[in-house]
């Protein structure tokens, strides 16, 4: 079953035309794998998802760090943790850059055995940004853990009613 925050923590209706920005600049292919993360959960609920016109002015912030990186959760190097994001209304997403992330193309034919799929990171922490907690489903993407090389970014049942009791 799906989870949310203590508190129960969401975006105000006042506030639910999200924008977002990267730190840095990515590539097309990047940016269009996070757009593609955000419209699977646009497509359930009454949010939308536009990139920002500046970086400070932006809901949902995006980008790749390494290590230390300031907000008290370290980064580990290849695998271990992947990306973390908080609870509304931080909207901070952070992904580590030491990562083989798999932009495009198809993950269960990558020969790097350490290969991590950008897309099913993005569609759970952006689960994450918008208050859900992790979920007991296996095979939902709130499920706690994923196997490697694996791809997984289709809304389950559970995740939808989730997101749908939020917004
Ligand atoms: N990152 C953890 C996660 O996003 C960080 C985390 C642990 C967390 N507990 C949390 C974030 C509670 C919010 C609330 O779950 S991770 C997966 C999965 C990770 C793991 O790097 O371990 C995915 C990131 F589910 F596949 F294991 C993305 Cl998809
Ligand atoms: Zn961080
Ligand atoms: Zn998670």
């Amino acid at each position: 079953h799906y989870s949310f925050f203590p508190g129960q923590p969401s975006w105000p209706a006042s506030n639910r035309d999200l924008t977002y920005a990267f730190y840095e600049n990515l590539t097309d292919d990047e940016k269009s794998v996070f757009q593609r993360a955000f419209d699977r959960w646009a497509a359930v609920t009454t949010l939308t998802f536009t990139p920002a016109s500046s970086f400070a002015t932006a809901d949902i912030k995006i980008g790749f760090f390494s290590g230390d990186h300031g907000d008290g959760e370290s980064f580990d190097g290849v695998l271990g943790t992947l990306a973390h994001a908080f609870a509304p209304t931080a909207g901070l997403f952070h992904l580590d850059a030491a990562e083989n992330w798999v932009v495009s193309g198809d993950i269960s034919t990558s020969t790097v055995s350490t290969a991590v799929d950008l897309e099913s990171v993005a569609v759970h922490e952006i689960g994450h940004l918008l208050g859900l907690g992790h979920s007991s489903v296996a095979g939902s993407i709130m499920y706690p853990t994923i196997s490697a090389g694996t791809r997984r970014t289709e809304l389950t049942n559970d995740d939808i009613q989730g997101i749908q009791k939020l917004y």
